[in-house]
C-alpha cells in the first residue's frame, strides 16, 4: 500500500476521546517492549511516528494514527509490565477490554509476540480472547532478523503450537521481512469493511 499521509489524532484514556468518524480501525496489541511501535512505523515507512521507547510501559493511554485519511491504527498499551502498579494494570485492563469488546469499527487486530521467545501464557490469553469475541486477528512474530535460518521455522513451529493458530506471520522492522503479508491481510479488511 502507498502511504500518502500518516498522522497522529489522539491519545484517548477513556470511550468517549476515541474518533467518532467510523473509519475502520487496526489495532496493535502486545506486551511491552516487544516491538510494537516499530512494526507500526515500519509499515508505514516512517520513523518515529508512534514512538520506540526502551522504556516499556510508558503508553498508557490508546493512540489513534488515520492513514491516508482512511483508516486508522490503533496503538494499544503494551501489556506485561512489571513495574505498574495494580491499579494501572486492572485500569488498563478495564481501558483495552472495553475498546476490544464494543469498538464496532475494529476490523482487525494484530497481535505482536517476539520470534526469539516461546508466546507467554498472557500473549495465549490475549489471543483466546480475541477468538473468543470473534475479532479477526493477525499474530505476527516480530524481530526475525535475529533469527537464523533454522531459528526462524523452529520459532514459528513453536508459535503456532502454544497459541494454537495457523493464523502468524513472521516479521521484522529491520529488514521489513513479510511486510507485504501484513499489508495483504490490513487491506483486505479494511475493504471488507467499506
Ligand atoms: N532487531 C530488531 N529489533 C527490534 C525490532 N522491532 C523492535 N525492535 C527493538 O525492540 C525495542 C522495543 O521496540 P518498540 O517498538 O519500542 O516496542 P513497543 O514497546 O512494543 O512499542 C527497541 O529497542 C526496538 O529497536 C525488530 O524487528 N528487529
Ligand atoms: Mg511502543
Amino acid at each position: 500500500m502507498k502511504i500518502n499521509n500518516a498522522r497522529f489524532i489522539a491519545a484517548a484514556t477513556v470511550p468517549t476521546s476515541f474518533p467518532k468518524d467510523h473509519k475502520p480501525e487496526i489495532a496493535f496489541l502486545g506486551r511491552s517492549n516487544v516491538g510494537k511501535s516499530s512494526l507500526m512505523n515500519s509499515l508505514l515507512g516512517v520513523k518515529g511516528l508512534a514512538r520506540t521507547s526502551s522504556t516499556p510501559g510508558r503508553t498508557q493511554t490508546i493512540n489513534f494514527f488515520l492513514i491516508n485519511e482512511q483508516f486508522y491504527f490503533v496503538d494499544l498499551p503494551g501489556y506485561g509490565y512489571a513495574k505498574v502498579s495494580k491499579d494501572a494494570r486492572h485500569e488498563w485492563g478495564k481501558l483495552i477490554e472495553k475498546y476490544l469488546a464494543e469498538r464496532e469499527q475494529l476490523v482487525l487486530s494484530i497481535l505482536i509476540v517476539d520470534a526469539r521467545h516461546e508466546p507467554s501464557p498472557l500473549d495465549l490469553q490475549m489471543k483466546s480472547w480475541l477468538q473468543h469475541f470473534e475479532l479477526p486477528y493477525l499474530v505476527v512474530s516480530t524481530k526475525v532478523d535475529k533469527l537464523s535460518a533454522n531459528e526462524r521455522r523452529n520459532s514459528l513451529q513453536t508459535a503456532k503450537k502454544v497459541l494454537e493458530t495457523e493464523n502468524i506471520t513472521q516479521y521484522s522492522s529491520i529488514t521489513r521481512d513479510g511486510i507485504k503479508d501484513v499489508w495483504d491481510v490490513i487491506q483486505n479488511r479494511v475493504t471488507a469493511k467499506q
